[in-house]
């Protein structure tokens, strides 16, 4: 094993994901909470942070990464969080979905249907590790809605079909995200003759496109700690639905074979 500090291990460096993404801000927190002097947070992508994590650990080399719950890592790796005392990454929070002004007057069956989707942890996850596995990621949303039909039907019983109109459904890269809006597309296609277009965008703009009523929903809105900025910003111009998934956690995440267990072990 490894005798040096973990600061050096690592180069006093935190792989990180997409620039807009909540969990980025809370990762500087942490480095300003914990004092983690000269250390650095690396943007990327969630591709991106999730390759340097598989070559790590298939090298055996420490690694730290932001990390987040669902996610098909913990399945595929032996993980854990780095325990965060001071809070930088917030307490408990959930999914939510938010809705354009308007959307309940001009589209009343994909408002109720987006209003009543919600569904657990270990569903999100079942999707994730389907894509990561390799199934495309609407097939996998299909192969999921045929085989839970049970939860599928409760979002659209008595719901007007749609005959076709469009729907505009924003959504970043994120592992988690393309699982949910790809479910949600395929519920509404499948179910009631929507054809729903996926956007994929930053965070800033996932948000921007709501508020400004050019995108109609997305379901991928961490609250209230990870894209509490992006409420704060935008809260008198969309509508939020509420959770769709709860029991989330974002974090520091290393590979259990590293010896330590709290963010505050970085500064030793
Ligand atoms: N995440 C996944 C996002 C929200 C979904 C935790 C990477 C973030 O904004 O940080």
């Amino acid at each position: 094993s490894n005798s040096k500090p973990v600061a050096e291990q690592v180069n006093r460096q935190i792989i990180g994901i997409d620039p807009g993404a909540g969990i980025m801000k809370s990762a500087n927190k942490a480095i300003a909470d914990y004092g983690l002097k000269d250390w650095k947070l690396i943007e990327g992508s969630g591709a991106a942070m999730t390759a340097a994590l598989d070559k790590a650990i298939k090298d055996k080399k420490p690694i730290i990464i932001t990390g987040w719950t669902p996610h098909w890592m913990f399945a595929k790796y032996e993980l854990k969080y780095l325990e965060d005392p001071k809070l930088s990454f917030g307490g408990e929070e959930q999914i939510h979905t938010v809705v354009r002004k308007g959307l309940k007057a001009d589209q009343p069956s994909a408002y109720t249907v987006l209003d009543r989707f919600e569904w657990t942890a270990d569903d999100m996850a079942a999707v994730m590790s389907a894509i990561q596995e390799g199934k495309k990621p609407e097939q996998a949303a299909k192969d999921w809605v045929d085989a839970n039909k049970d939860k599928a039907d409760k979002w659209t019983e008595g719901v007007d079909k749609a005959d076709g109109k469009s729907l505009k459904l924003g959504y970043v890269a994120w592992d988690s995200e393309i699982a949910s809006t790809n479910v949600v597309k395929a519920v509404l296609e499948s179910k009631l003759g929507y054809k729903v277009t996926a956007l994929q965008v930053e965070a800033g703009p996932m948000w921007a496109g709501v508020a400004g009523g050019d995108t109609d929903a997305m379901v991928a809105a961490w609250l209230p700690t990870t894209h509490e900025d992006y409420l704060n910003k935008y809260k008198d111009k969309i509508e939020d639905l509420g959770p769709n998934l709860k029991g989330t956690k974002t974090g520091l995440v290393v590979p259990a074979y590293m010896d330590i267990s709290s963010i505050e072990d970085l500064n030793k």
